[in-house]
């Protein structure tokens, strides 16, 4: 096999890429990385010294990829099935790269923000900086859910990249920073989502890791 994923089982942009991977049964291998072992942790930056993942490896070509939406693009370019994450219309293309980016820079990071947050020492909490995200990701949900009219999927009537994106932006987003009933087209995007073989195996896989998710502020 010569696809390996680097990846962690509640990392949301892991989630992205692995929607994709399972969207065309496409033969990978996972390696879970432990950013908490020493070991683990000095092997994935000697990989990829950003020290992010998502990080695919190639062996057969001998290539490193990093970033969710590049990993993506290289999937749809070397590993193609029948979802295409990106159309090959230019104009579709474009507007599937802007809405990846909405939700992945006003949702997603956002998200981040307010978890990462969770997890810092009390004397370094960043309330500002968490009102600013929340701020962020309720804009984003105006935006979005205007955008979702009249639509099945984010950018268009094919499932691609901008709703690998989608669904863990906002599976999160939804925990942390509720957008409620003011935005039902958002909700019911979700539920269609979910409802996705390939977004249920990627959920009933982190499952057991639920847990260790930062509930509390
Ligand atoms: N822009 C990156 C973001 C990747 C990212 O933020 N990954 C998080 C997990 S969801 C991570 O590696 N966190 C570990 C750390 O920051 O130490 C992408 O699209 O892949």
């Amino acid at each position: 096999m010569s696809l390996t994923l680097h990846y962690h089982p509640l990392s949301s942009f892991c989630w992205k890429v692995l929607i994709g991977l399972y969207e065309n049964d496409t033969p990978f291998e996972k390696r879970a990385v432990n950013l908490g072992d020493e070991g683990e942790r000095a092997a994935f930056y000697s990989l990829w010294p950003i020290g992010k993942f998502p990080v695919i490896v190639n062996a057969e070509r001998g290539e490193i990829v990093p970033e969710s939406t590049p990993i993506l693009d290289y999937l749809d370019l070397y590993f193609p099935g029948p979802t295409r994450f990106v159309s090959a219309d230019p104009d579709m293309a474009w507007r599937t790269r802007l809405w990846d980016r909405i939700v992945d820079m006003h949702v997603h990071l956002g998200m981040q923000t307010v978890v990462g947050n969770r997890i810092r020492p009390a004397e370094a909490k960043d309330p500002h900086g968490v009102a600013m995200a929340r701020a962020s990701m309720t804009r984003a949900y105006g935006v979005i859910e205007d955008g979702l009219a009249g639509r099945t999927w984010l950018s268009g009537p094919d499932f691609g990249l901008a709703d690998c994106a989608a669904l863990p932006a906002l599976y999160y987003a939804d925990k942390v920073e509720p957008w409620g009933e003011a935005r039902p087209g958002i909700t019911a995007y979700l539920e269609r989502l979910k409802a996705r073989p390939s977004v249920k195996r990627v959920l009933a896989e982190a499952e057991p890791f639920f847990k260790y998710f930062p509930a509390e502020d």
